[in-house]
């Protein structure tokens, strides 16, 4: 017996995990105890690991499409059908023909992995590198980053009021649902803000239900109460922000009655909120990762949310919204060699770049057209890492067609997806059980200073391979400037070069410290060290000449959805659908294949698929029973699904998970970007209709 300490990739957030190894097999895992984000606990998915890695259904060799059969390949036939295909690429269209779309286990698993990718890009001269931070994440990072100049999180454990605003965590980030029962525990106040009644919800002082895209609407109405009955803290504003006589006169034409209206929540839980939230030693917002992103005011919600902190002068403080230390690493891309932009961003620009915080990829959304061999310019190839976009882009149907209309696809995964299966080439990816990757981001993502090395717990089975060997590889076969760019031997060497500017080695993160390191800590006042806020005017932007100056509000400003209620289409599709909801043993599409989990599935929702919930009245409106097959219809298709009648959401409100195979929620959605900033699309408030399956 051996035992390993290592990071649990199987949702986004590496929670530590003891692994007990018996003759190379994986015997047993558990939470490791003085892990600092999960302390001992794993959620089911973690708990089910084994089932994961030893899974049957794993692709363990290479495969080559042949009409319609799969043909096992070599690696070395794998390779070289790739290489000759980028060669043929670049030289017969353009290199920017080659688009990448990595998902989310590239994004989050080891950070260090997609710039790696994105490197290969670069040198290849493709600028053309997507991911689901078009849907996701990234419109946050760029909300505050115009606001205060960096990207904070809240300080969970310190606070003694925490807002939660479109997000269930228990059901999508178990680490942060564990701190907040601790400090529920020790009398924290909470308020949620959320159309359905969610397990946190139920934990609530305060619960704010919400009509789904009119959640700016209600930030400017907690706003309003915060000023207009003098709650905040005017020394901090005086001080440190900028356009506060703007703020306010803004705030005096919004009218607590149409707040009401649009949002269905009533002035006096609007108020009782902005006092308990301003009034609280320590108040922060705890947002949903994507929830208020897919709206059409996805980036001004995140710019409100950092609003409501400054106002309350809950930044840099404990309690508030905070930073910690940063661990330094050598950051893998090579942009510099373009001077290109990818698609999507002539019309985003501030998707790529906040004055000098590069993101540096496409806005996903304006992938289809590209795909389908129309604007801007034709993809003629693409590969897929850790990505299954035919179920988890919004507009399946488009998509479909797109990826039937490109001339070469590979797959690069642990299962054959549904994306793998519209693949020419699908390559077996080792599981992160079987490779080896820095884990550095817990302080960008909960303010824990803390890095760990997850380990390579066991031998990749069949011939699977890690995604870094597979690109080192690849680049190792092209010709051209890659020799020179891509130096590396193995995957190890590459790692020691992206730890050198840390205070840190790999033997270090290896051998003395498995458990990982502590290696800063939250910067407590830290605009006070660097005098001010990394934004033009030093201070925190209240109003955004920024964005004024591309032609944006530059103050949050309720904008309809798309799609709204209050629209001549909502005569035809009369209800609000919202998509996307976490299931806790589930993520995305995956884990549907592992027995365990899709018991515990069947266990709390009564049924084996995809479901759709609604509230009784809406409910007895259509004559829906509960458990009984339904069929919802939007403007772009319609899908089967179970209803699930709970009084736990609001009226004329459907929410559905994504994810499924069959009851795909997606074929539902549409892929036209809504917010004017970034190009997010509305994945919260769009239309539909909903009617017994009879007929279907
Ligand atoms: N188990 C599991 N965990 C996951 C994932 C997974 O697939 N499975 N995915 C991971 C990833 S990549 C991400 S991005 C995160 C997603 O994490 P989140 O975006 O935080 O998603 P949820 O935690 O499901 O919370 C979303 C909540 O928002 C509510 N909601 C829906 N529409 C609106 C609206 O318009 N306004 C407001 N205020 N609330 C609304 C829903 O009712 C729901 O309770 O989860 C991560 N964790
Ligand atoms: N309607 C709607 N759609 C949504 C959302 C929503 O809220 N509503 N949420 C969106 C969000 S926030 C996100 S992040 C996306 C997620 O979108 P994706 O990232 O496409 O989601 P997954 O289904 O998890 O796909 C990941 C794939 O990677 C494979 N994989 C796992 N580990 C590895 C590895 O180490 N290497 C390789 N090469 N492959 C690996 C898995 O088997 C799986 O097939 O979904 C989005 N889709
Ligand atoms: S929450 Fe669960 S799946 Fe996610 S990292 Fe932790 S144990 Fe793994
Ligand atoms: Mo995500």
């Amino acid at each position: 017996m051996r035992k390993v300490l290592t990071a649990c990739e199987l949702c986004a957030w590496s929670c530590g995990m003891e692994v007990d190894l018996k003759a190379g097999r994986i015997e047993d895992v558990s939470g490791m105890d003085d892990h600092p984000l999960n302390r001992g606990k794993l959620c089911p998915k973690g708990a089910s690991v084994r089932d994961y890695v030893y899974s049957e259904d794993r692709i363990l060799h290479p495969l080559r499409k042949e009409g319609d059969e799969w043909r096992e390949i070599s690696w070395e036939e794998a390779f070289s059908t790739l290489i000759e295909k980028l060669q043929e690429t670049g030289d017969n269209y353009s290199p920017k023909s080659l688009a990448t779309i990595i998902g989310m286990p590239i994004l989050l698993g080891g950070s260090s992995t997609v710039s790696f990718i994105r490197r290969f890009m670069d040198v290849y001269g493709s600028p053309n590198c997507f991911s689901p931070e078009s849907i996701c994440y990234r419109h946050q990072i760029i909300g505050q980053t115009l606001t205060l100049g960096k990207f904070c999180v809240p300080d969970v454990s310190k606070a003694d009021c925490i807002v939660v605003w479109g997000h269930n965590p228990h059901n999508s980030k178990p680490p942060l649902a564990w701190q907040i029962d601790k400090a529920k525990g020790r009398g924290v106040r909470i308020i949620v803000i959320d159309p359905r009644r969610t397990r946190v919800a139920d934990m609530a002082d305060i619960h704010l239900q919400v009509e789904p895209g009119t959640d700016t609407a209600l930030a400017l109405g907690l706003m309003k109460a915060i000023v207009e009955n003098e709650l905040f803290d005017e020394e901090f504003v005086e001080e440190y922000c900028t356009g506060f006589p703007e703020l306010k006169e803004h705030l005096e034409k919004q009218s607590m009655e149409n707040i009401e209206n649009l949002t269905r929540v009533d002035r006096t839980d609007i108020r009782k909120s902005a006092e308990l939230f301003a009034n609280s030693d320590g108040s922060c917002i705890v947002q949903g990762v994507n929830s208020l992103d897919q709206h059409a005011t996805g980036v001004q919600n995140s710019r409100a949310i950092a609003i409501l902190h400054a106002l309350t002068g809950n930044i840099d403080s404990e309690g508030g919204f905070v930073r910690s230390s940063r661990f330094h690493t050598n950051y893998l891309r090579k942009e510099n060699l373009l001077d290109e932009i990818p698609i999507g961003i002539e019309q985003h620009p501030l998707f790529y770049q906040v004055w000098n915080t590069h993101f540096g990829e496409g806005q996903s959304m304006y992938l289809y057209d590209a795909l389908l061999g129309e604007t801007p310019y034709p993809i003629e190839t693409l590969i897929v890492s850790g990505s299954n976009p035919l179920i988890t882009w919004p507009n399946s149907q488009k998509l479909a067609k797109g990826l039937k209309n490109v001339d070469f696809i590979a797959v690069m995964d642990l299962f054959m997806t549904e994306t793998a299966e519209a693949a020419d080439l699908v390559l077996p990816a080792a599981s992160f059980m079987e490779r080896e990757e820095l884990c550095d981001y817990y302080s960008v993502i909960f303010g824990i200073p803390y890095v760990m090395l997850r380990k390579k717990v066991i031998e990749s089975r069949g011939d699977s391979m890690s995604d870094v060997k597979f690109w080192l590889e690849l680049a190792k076969g092209m010709s051209g400037d890659f020799d020179k760019h891509f130096p590396w031997k193995n995957p190890r060497d590459i790692l020691k070069h992206v730890l050198k500017p840390s205070d840190h080695t790999l033997s270090e993160l290896l051998d003395e410290h498995p458990e990982g390191i502590m290696f800063g800590d939250v910067q407590y006042g830290e605009h006070e060290k660097y005098q001010g806020f990394k934004t033009p005017s030093g201070k925190i932007e209240l109003y955004s000449e920024t964005l004024e100056n591309q032609g944006h509000d530059p103050l949050p400003t309720f904008k309809e959805p798309k799609e709204s209620i209050r629209s001549e289409k909502a005569e035809k599709f009369p209800l609000i659908l919202t998509t996307g909801s976490r299931l806790l043993p589930f993520t995305h599409s995956q884990m549907r294949n592992i027995p365990k989990l899709k018991k515990l599935y069947k266990a709390k929702h009564s049924t084996q698929q995809c479901f759709a919930e609604i509230n009784p009245v809406t409910a007895g409106k259509f004559d829906i029973k509960n458990g009984e097959e339904v069929k919802i219809t939007t403007q772009r298709g319609e899908i089967k699904a179970t209803a699930k009648v709970t009084e736990d959401i609001i009226e004329r409100v459907v929410n559905i998970p994504h994810g499924w195979n069959k009851g795909n929620v997606n074929i539902l959605t549409d892929n036209e970007p809504a917010d004017p900033i970034t190009g997010a699309p509305d994945l919260k408030s769009e239309l539909c209709r909903i009617s017994k399956a009879r007929n279907f």
